[in-house]
């Protein structure tokens, strides 16, 4: 396969104003995903974490403004790649980390892993491993809350990989006939494992699908976090007020690898690094200083993060191991 020269993705440098107050709050957020990103990549290849791990880190900017522009009762479903995902929901880091070690006091008790992360109590449903599957999963949801009158929004998030697979035809489909409050969001990182998107689709924009459907759309770079979260708050919105569902692309990059077994050899140091010169949370750390946040605030912001997703991977470490499979059925 040859390589391609360069990620063939227009992208725009339009910050949106906002204050310390707004901004902190998600820089923090986006800092603590890409440690507890960094720490389990470490455990994984320490041998502490098993199976398939698939890390966010680059596109922290996506799930932490698109979520943003949430309320608490909404609902978010996501991919294997979901860990950022939940803790933006607002799921602690010490459960998110057990979970990944496998162990008792995880998430869903240790018995899911990294692909399958799920919290009742944060509506994060999930959490799938099945490509485009969970897109019909989050119709059913925007439905019973359209059908239970709760006025809650879901949020899917998917990648441009998923927008080949009939799962996410059939949920597109169904959000626009049953007009559902549903936003759809294609976090286009543009490689669905090593293929880049000009070699998997014949229309590079994922989002003019949404014209078929008669269904409203939008596509923009997501690398500065208030502008993913006022744009999302549009969709939300409308989803709310109207119950009309949104096909939204929001144009990011994965710094590592598909997976932690994936060496990334299909891409040019070159094109990674053009793209690492965008990195949301230098950004938003730029935009902090230039509001006016002082550097020591800055520092004591990161130091915080540090001890919370040490505290979070000392918690995974001591934990015990999740029940077996078959003994934890037995009991409930
Ligand atoms: C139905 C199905 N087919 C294939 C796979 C294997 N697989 C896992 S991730 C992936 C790539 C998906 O790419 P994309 O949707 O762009 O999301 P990304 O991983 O880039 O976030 C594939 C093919 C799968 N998990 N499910």
């Amino acid at each position: 396969m040859k390589t391609p020269d360069r990620a063939r993705v227009e992208t725009d440098d339009e910050t949106p104003a906002t204050t310390v107050e707004e901004l902190a709050p998600l820089y923090r957020q986006m800092l603590a995903i890409r440690r507890l990103e960094e720490a389990s990549a470490k455990a994984y290849s320490q041998g502490k974490i098993g199976g398939f791990l698939h890390l966010i880190i680059g596109q922290e900017a996506v799930c932490t403004g698109a979520i943003a522009a949430l309320k608490p009762e909404d609902y978010v479903v996501a991919t294997y790649r979901e860990h950022g995902h939940a803790y933006a929901k607002g799921v602690a880091a010490r459960p998110i980390m057990a979970e990944l070690y496998g162990k008792k006091t995880g998430l869903v008790k240790g018995l899911g892993g990294s692909m399958h992360l799920f919290d009742r109590a944060t509506n994060f449903l999930g959490g799938y491993g099945i490509v485009g599957g969970h897109v019909p999963i989050a119709a059913g949801a925007a439905f019973a809350s359209k059908y239970r009158g709760d006025g809650r929004v879901t949020l899917c998030f998917f990648g441009e990989g998923a927008s080949t697979i009939g799962g996410f035809a059939e949920g597109l489909s169904l959000a626009a006939l049953w007009k559902l409050p549903v936003v759809l969001i294609c976090e286009n990182n543009q490689y669905s494992m090593g293929t880049p998107l000009y070699r998997s689709l014949a229309v590079e924009d994922v989002s003019m699908r949404a014209l078929a459907h008669g269904m409203p759309r939008d596509r923009f770079d997501g690398d500065d976090v208030i502008k993913v979260k006022r744009r999302i708050a549009e969709a939300v919105e409308r989803a709310r007020e109207t119950s009309e569902p949104s096909l939204v692309e929001v144009i990011t990059y994965r710094f590592r690898g598909h997976s932690m077994s994936d060496p990334g050899l299909y891409r040019t140091k070159d094109e990674v690094e053009e793209w690492r010169r965008r990195d949301p949370l230098t950004r938003s750390r730029a935009r902090l200083t230039e509001l006016g946040m002082a550097e020591d605030k800055l520092a004591a912001l990161e130091d915080d993060v540090k001890a919370e997703i040490e505290d979070a991977v000392r918690f995974a470490e001591e934990s015990p191991p999740a029940d077996d499979y078959h003994s934890y059925v037995e009991k409930v």
